[in-house]
């Protein structure tokens, strides 16, 4: 669906919810990051006059400061890549045997999962947070090592721990469109980091990260494209670009230079870190399929030049505001009589390859 952000700056006006206006304002110096959500944001004029690209300067800059000030120890050539390609793959990340042990904890956990469903798509979480310190020792010991943390500190620029889940990607296990996060994007306008440490082999089969190599760098085309986008996303814009994660078409790649990106097929017990405002997607799936992975997110407001103080009780209170969040969104479905985006599913199945997700539905 299309938006009208001056209509809607208009009509927004009109119907007193300028008093919102001091906090859309106020958000230009966040993540925000939503053209519709947010008038301001979404303004075409405001974007004609460079709104948009110079969020994007700025918080390039404050980020690059950010990974200078927290790259201190790490490897030289891993830090090249991720300034040249915007990502770093560590095979082998774990002597085998803590990854057989990692493996392990996560085969046999009973924990809370929760569901989305996008296009024919399924992903599971759970979250890793203090309740599962017994059940997942080796899994808290890497998200806690130096290696992890420093390598995650450095390529999100915040001094702090990223929130990490246990994550399932069931490709073609329902009915539905396309996987929209296999169509290229960028997550959002400055740099964030996710990292995926893969419990299995990953390849076509089942889905690959895949990453356009350089795209997170700012150059002029990537400028111009982002100004393009941000003054016709009103007209043309899917509703995955107007909330603010562009999605970039092959002749956008040509116009910006750019090659094809690469589908990383890698073996189990590799770790993958990413820089996310580069253009990536979820590779096709050539059946069937699932992958499992410690999946890890860090992202913080780009405009603080200041990558903060790693306090253990501040993680802890993140995770707590995250499950927070999560019932809330329950309980608001369950009003309307409907599920929450991420539901909890009484899963067991969550590693395994059965159908029991699909009939549950059914039955449902
Ligand atoms: O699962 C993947 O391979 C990538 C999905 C994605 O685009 C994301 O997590 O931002
Ligand atoms: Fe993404």
């Amino acid at each position: 669906m299309a938006i009208a952000p001056d209509n809607g700056l208009y009509a927004t006006v009109c119907n007193m919810k300028i008093l919102l206006f001091p906090v859309w304002i106020l958000q230009l110096f966040t993540q925000a990051k939503s053209f519709r959500s947010n008038p301001v944001i979404g303004s075409l004029i405001l974007n004609r006059c460079g709104l948009h690209v110079a969020r994007i300067v700025l918080a390039q800059g404050i980020m690059r400061l950010r990974f200078m000030m927290l790259g201190t120890g790490i490897d030289q050539s891993l830090k090249r890549s991720f300034y040249r390609d915007g990502y770093i793959v560590i095979k082998d990340a774990l002597p085998a045997e803590k990854f057989q042990k990692i493996k392990r904890e996560v085969g046999s956990i009973n924990a809370e999962v929760r569901e989305c469903q996008q296009g024919d798509t399924l992903t599971h979480r759970i979250l890793i947070d203090e309740k599962t310190t017994d059940t997942l020792p080796a899994c808290h010991d890497m998200l806690v090592s130096n290696q992890y943390l420093t390598l995650h500190k450095f390529a999100s620029g915040k001094n702090g721990r990223p929130v990490s889940y246990i994550q399932t990607i069931k490709n073609h296990f329902v009915d539905g469109p396309a996987d929209p996060q296999k169509n290229l994007h960028s997550d959002t306008f400055h740099p964030t980091m996710k990292s995926w440490y893969f419990l299995d082999d990953c390849n076509s089969d089942n889905g690959p990260f895949t990453y356009l190599p350089g795209s997170q760098r700012l150059t002029l085309a990537r400028l111009k494209w982002e100004y393009r986008k941000s003054i016709t996303i009103a007209q043309q814009g899917d509703k995955y670009s107007s909330n603010g994660s562009f999605r970039a078409t092959p002749e956008d790649l040509l116009s910006m230079g750019f090659g094809q990106p690469i589908g990383l097929s890698v073996p189990a017990n590799t770790l993958v870190i990413a820089n996310t405002h580069g253009f990536h997607r979820r590779g096709d799936a050539a059946k069937r399929s699932m992958r499992t992975e410690i999946w890890s997110i860090s992202r913080s407001n780009p405009f603080n030049p200041f990558p903060g103080i790693d306090v253990p009780a501040l993680a802890r209170l993140q995770n707590r505001a995250l499950t927070w969040y999560r019932e809330y969104c329950d309980e608001k479905a369950a009003k309307r009589g409907a599920q929450s985006s991420w539901h909890i599913v009484s899963a067991r199945n969550t590693l395994e390859d059965n159908q029991e997700t699909t009939k549950e539905k059914e039955a449902a």
